[in-house]
């Protein structure tokens, strides 16, 4: 048995066979870890998406900004932008049944044994493992929740409140959480978000650096699988961190990792840019 981990999909089926045909993955048998941005951007989002349901079992998958879109976009499909490539999942007969897989997904995977964990984008520096964990668990439990869904998903959208503060309630905490776990690349070390610079490190605002790099982070001890920032090209200096994102929909490649071995994998993509 293997466990591996793989960077955003973003609806590129091709690269993604590509990576299980290289390692033999056997959904019997191996365990795939996904970082999220299933869908979106690339060409083939809903066979994307029906390909990882019918191997369910052998998954585990955190929530990307992207899927949290695909489920606001199917209450509301004004919310559908321009680039957007989520229309087919919203016209498919099977769309109830992916969209209720979709939405029980975690913010935040924790593997005890391994002391590592995986997120879309990051974990904020004031925050411990356990205390990341709980803050996911509140955005987990609103998503399963049929009462507070409809309202999570109206209000998650926004760039405020910049920063976590624990007094904070109702739709304000959620939405802050969500950004740090979905949509953060840089901040403050008190987690003061920015939310506007979406290139490399060389981009970052005056007084913020990327979530991993603060010296006081306190998951340092922990390894960290994350995707979302396709412009670290699936680089990361920093130790025990790992950046999967290899910007795959705009013509990179696609990055698997092999959780116990640290053996990279890539596929071309090429042909898949969108
Ligand atoms: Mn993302």
């Amino acid at each position: 048995m293997a466990t591996y981990a793989v960077g955003d999909l973003q609806g590129c089926l091709k690269p993604l066979q590509c990576l299980l045909e290289r390692v033999a993955f056997d959904p019997a048998r191996d365990r795939l870890w996904l970082v999220g941005d299933l869908v979106n951007r690339g060409p083939a989002s809903l066979e994307t998406l029906r390909f990882l349901y019918g191997m369910r079992e052998a998954l585990v998958c955190v929530l990307g900004n992207h899927d949290l879109h695909l489920l606001a976009a199917a209450r509301n499909i004004e919310r559908l932008k321009r680039g957007d490539t989520l229309r087919e999942i919203l016209e498919a007969p099977d769309r109830d049944e992916l969209l209720q897989w979709l939405r029980q997904q975690k913010l935040l995977h924790y593997d005890e044994q391994r002391d590592t964990a995986m997120v879309h984008a990051g974990i904020p520096p004031q925050w411990n493992m356990a205390k990341a964990l709980r803050r996911a668990a509140e955005v987990e439990n609103a998503l399963r929740d049929d009462a507070l869904y409809p309202m999570f998903l109206d209000g998650m959208y926004g760039n405020e409140p910049a920063r976590w503060d624990k007094e904070l309630h109702g739709i304000a905490r959620l939405r802050v959480i969500t950004n740090y776990f979905t949509r953060m690349r840089f901040c403050k070390a008190d987690g003061t978000l920015d939310l506007k610079s979406k290139e490399g490190l060389d981009t970052a605002p005056a007084g913020y650096l990327p979530w991993f790099s603060h010296k006081q982070r306190k998951t340092r001890d922990q390894k960290i699988i994350f995707g979302h920032w396709a412009a670290l090209e699936g680089h990361c200096d920093e130790p025990g961190v790992f950046a999967l994102d290899s910007g795959c929909v705009w013509g990179g490649s696609m990055t698997l990792m092999n959780i116990d071995s640290g053996e990279y994998h890539r596929c071309d993509c090429s042909e898949e840019a969108a």
